[in-house]
């Protein structure tokens, strides 16, 4: 007896819906809902092998609807990836199993990114499909062919996100992409015409996608719209018409099924109306078998991929461009390091200068801007343009897509085999906000490039003057905050972050000229995250701690003490992140954990003070901006909040 199609969609169905149950906790209804599409999908269509899920030629599957996260640890499971185990599946939901409630990435092979955030796993794939599209350009047809495929839900296609992943992906012709929309007509409100009346298709059309329909439960007619869907140039939207919870008699089809258990009863009831007797957790043999089956189909493509890979003249590159390992030192940034002239610049000019001499050195380095290419300076004369016609190009042109550059450079960094980095202004790092929090989840390597970053980009005034962002970036874990002092901390900073293999990096750069204060080039400073940028000649008795822009106030601020027999050290501290990572010795030796009546710590930043008592203490003194900004010149902002050598002097000897 073989088993059919439908009876290893119904073991997809009835695992999630177990396990749902097991955890008294979940979203039954989507993985129910989509169980016969995405059986369709992974049988007929996904290029993989469960054997090994870091093949890099794979297709890259996106369960965008996150919350679905029973239906791709069931696919995993089923098709026999390592892990999850049963007993993985046992223990969804539970601290511990790999199953979390939302798929991530770090803890399962074969799940591609982290989802959850709604609308977020769609973006990201435009970006992995623009990867695959930018690799195959370098690299050829014999070693990067792949396709990317999402599952989204009707929240994935409401949120704002689409509209920018969509935009781009239909402007770049991301023919490899193809998104199964999951069209139940349900969210949690209930009914989706209670808040959206959108003609989704002709969006999508409208914005250069193919659109195709299907019953997402009749399996032949799935695989027919997939076929359709591949053999489109463009990216392909494919509507699954589905009912949600299918199977759950009385509470498919609403949205009672979407996020909570079925209990024991409605349990007992689906399994006779979908025709499976079988115990929870126990797939019988031949549907068991049929299903690793699946899991092997890719083995052989891989293999004669493997082949290809051996004989192909740029195999060492591809290899150590897909291990993400950046080739160090770095080509020519010792010599630009020791030629950077003594005179005053922006450091978003000093970024410009140095991503000359990195995006020459390191290939895999792909830029863009969110339509701010002339003021982030992102642009090198190494990185041509990425077009629909030209996918060898490293300099994406975004548009005005803040989160949509996020989010398609966590995809691209996911994907492998390149290193992101994309400009906006800082002020708008609230807008690519949810995409950079998941770049710090998923340990990406993303350099997001934000410039203007403090009063000191002058008469545009409040609405595009940070003033809480530094502080809130440091608030997400694992995000290192950059702001360099002068061109050869923005040097060091931007080593530091493309060598970083774990983690996104965020460079807050200036606007105005800043004065070239680090005389040691060769030293590396930058690497402890906040280190002795002058040391007292009198006897100390202050601290000044400032980042970026107000280092230089701080140096002029000691002079003025200095010439008053006051010794004052002054700390560049351009990553806090770097800083508190180091030996307790260290930072003891930066910030001697005196008697505070005896130092007394000064903290300089032009942005929120709240927060830097971590370093002055609460007895220190903290300049900063606790309000909005101002429209004006620099200098006379500057001068407006008090933010001068002569003010804070003037002030910390009064504290003395
Ligand atoms: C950005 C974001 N907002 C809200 C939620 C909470 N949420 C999870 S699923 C869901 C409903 C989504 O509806 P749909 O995509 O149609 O999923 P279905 O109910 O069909 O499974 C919401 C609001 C979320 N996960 N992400
Ligand atoms: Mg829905």
């Amino acid at each position: 007896m073989t088993a059919a199609p439908t009876d290893l969609a119904n073991a997809v169905r009835v695992l999630s819906m177990d396990a749902v149950e097991a955890a008294n906790s979940g979203h039954p209804g989507m993985p129910m809902g989509m169980a016969d599409a995405a059986t369709v999908l992974w049988m007929r269509h996904l290029k993989f092998d469960a054997a090994d899920p870091h093949w890099p030629d794979r297709d890259r599957f996106v369960l965008s609807a996150g919350h679905g996260s029973m239906l791709i640890y069931s696919l995993l499971h089923l098709t026999g990836f390592a892990r999850p185990t049963m007993e993985d599946i046992r223990s969804f939901r539970q601290v511990g199993s790999p199953c979390a409630g939302h798929p991530e990435n770090f803890e399962l092979p074969g799940v591609e990114c982290t989802t959850g955030p709604l609308g977020q796993g769609l973006a990201m794939a435009v970006g992995m499909a623009l990867a695959e599209r930018h690799l195959n350009a370098s690299f050829g047809d014999a070693l990067v062919d792949h396709h990317t495929w999402v599952v989204a839900g009707d929240g994935c296609l409401m949120e704002g996100i689409n509209h920018e992943a969509v935009g781009l992906a239909g402007h770049l012709g991301l023919g490899r992409l193809n998104v199964l929309w999951d069209d139940n007509r349900i969210t949690i409100d209930g009914a989706v015409s209670l808040s959206s009346s959108e003609d989704i298709p002709a969006r999508y059309r409208a914005s250069g996608w193919h659109v195709v329909a299907c019953d997402g439960h009749d399996m032949a007619d799935v695989d027919r719209a997939l076929t359709e869907a591949k053999a489109d140039p463009r990216p392909t939207l494919i509507r699954c018409t589905t009912v949600i919870g299918k199977g759950a008699p009385g509470k498919e089809g609403t949205s009672a099924v979407h996020g909570a258990a079925l209990g024991p009863d409605i349990v007992a009831k689906t399994r006779d109306a979908v025709g499976w007797p079988h115990e929870a957790f126990t797939i019988p043999g031949e549907i068991a078998d049929a299903w690793r089956a699946v899991g092997r189909e890719g083995a052989a493509a891989r293999e004669a991929w493997a082949e290809r890979l051996a004989a192909d003249p740029q195999r060492t590159e591809f290899e150590r461009r897909m291990a993400g390992d950046v080739t160090l030192p770095i080509a020519g940034l010792d010599d630009y390091l020791a030629a950077i002239p003594a005179k005053p610049q922006a450091t978003r000019k000093s970024s410009e200068a140095v991503l000359g001499v990195l995006t020459q050195a390191v290939p895999e380095l792909v830029g863009g801007s969110a339509d701010l290419t002339g003021s982030n300076n992102t642009k090198t004369k190494a990185t041509a343009p990425l077009t629909r016609d030209d996918y060898a190009g490293r300099y994406i042109y975004y548009g005005i897509r803040e989160i949509g550059m996020a989010a398609a450079m966590n995809g691209m960094a996911l994907h492998g085999g390149i290193i992101p980095f994309g400009g906006t202004f800082l002020v708008f790092a609230d807008y690519a906000r949810p995409a950079i929090r998941l770049s710090a989840l998923q340990r990406t390597r993303v350099v997001y490039v934000m410039t203007h970053d403090s009063i000191g980009l002058g008469e545009d005034g409040p609405t595009h003057q940070p003033i809480e962002h530094l502080l809130s970036l440091r608030a997400i874990p694992n995000l290192e905050v950059w702001r360099p002092c002068d061109a050869v901390e923005t040097a060091e900073a931007w080593a530091l972050s493309v060598a970083r293999k774990d983690g996104p990096s965020l460079l807050a750069l200036s606007r105005q000229d800043l004065p070239q204060l680090r005389e040691d080039r060769a030293a590396g400073r930058s690497a402890q995250g906040g280190y002795r940028l002058r040391a007292a000649a009198a006897p100390r008795r202050v601290i000044l701690i400032a980042t970026g822009s107000e280092v230089a106030i701080a140096v002029d601020v000691a002079a003025r003490l200095e010439a008053d027999g006051i010794g004052a050290d002054v700390v560049s501290m351009p990553c806090w992140e770097r800083f508190d990572a180091q030996p307790r010795a260290y930072r003891d030796d930066v910030l001697p954990p005196a008697d505070p009546s005896e130092i007394l710590r000064v903290s300089i930043e032009a942005g929120t003070t709240i927060g830097w008592e971590r370093y002055t203490m609460v007895n220190g003194l903290r300049f900063g901006i606790d309000g909005f900004g101002a429209s004006g010149p620099a200098p006379a902002v500057y001068e407006h909040f008090g933010l001068t050598a002569d003010n804070i002097a003037a002030k910390v000897k009064a504290a003395l």
